[in-house]
């Protein structure tokens, strides 16, 4: 029901602002998930509390790479996808979510299917890959969006190069 009624919001959030400056929701821009076989680059990233190893990154348009993110802390980490507003909108939801995680309306099955779509979530001590095809896009950034992490520096610039 709670992703329901967060699928609804998202469409009404989207009517509302013009499309070039938010894509729906939390829809993230950058590219799209992409085939094993295409994978050109191995990214490898250590998460802690609350790191990253990779502080930037520099791709080509339409280069596909794999992402191997270990978490070596004590808290779960995201890397995901995104613009610097996307990434915003995105943290802004998190902290929706958590709130309501405190109330007792939480929805596990909603998170993961935010977390997913631009990247991984991945648990402490565990290590998560995915395949990401590139697209030149603005203002990207790869990021944790788990409320605190971000501000802490759990962000890096995606530069695209020739
Ligand atoms: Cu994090």
């Amino acid at each position: 029901m709670l992703l329901r009624r967060f699928f609804v919001g998202a469409l009404v959030l989207a009517a509302a602002m013009p499309a070039s400056a938010h894509g729906p929701g939390h829809a993230m821009s950058g590219g799209r998930i992409g085939q094993a076989g295409k994978v050109t680059r191995v990214i490898d990233v250590v998460a802690t509390d609350h790191a990253f190893s990779l502080k930037s990154l520099d791709v080509r348009d339409g280069e596909t790479v794999r992402f191997v993110v270990r978490n070596d802390g004590h808290d779960s980490h995201e890397l995901l996808i995104g613009t610097v507003a996307e990434h915003a909108e995105h943290r802004k939801m998190m902290r929706d979510m958590m709130e309501r995680q405190k109330t007792g309306q939480h929805d596990h099955a909603s998170m993961a299917a935010m977390a997913h779509s631009s990247g991984v979530t991945v648990a402490p001590g565990q290590t998560a890959t995915f395949v990401w095809t590139f697209a030149r896009t603005s203002n990207l950034e790869f990021a944790c969006d788990i409320p605190g992490h971000y501000e802490d520096g759990m962000k890096g610039v995606i530069r695209f190069v020739k």
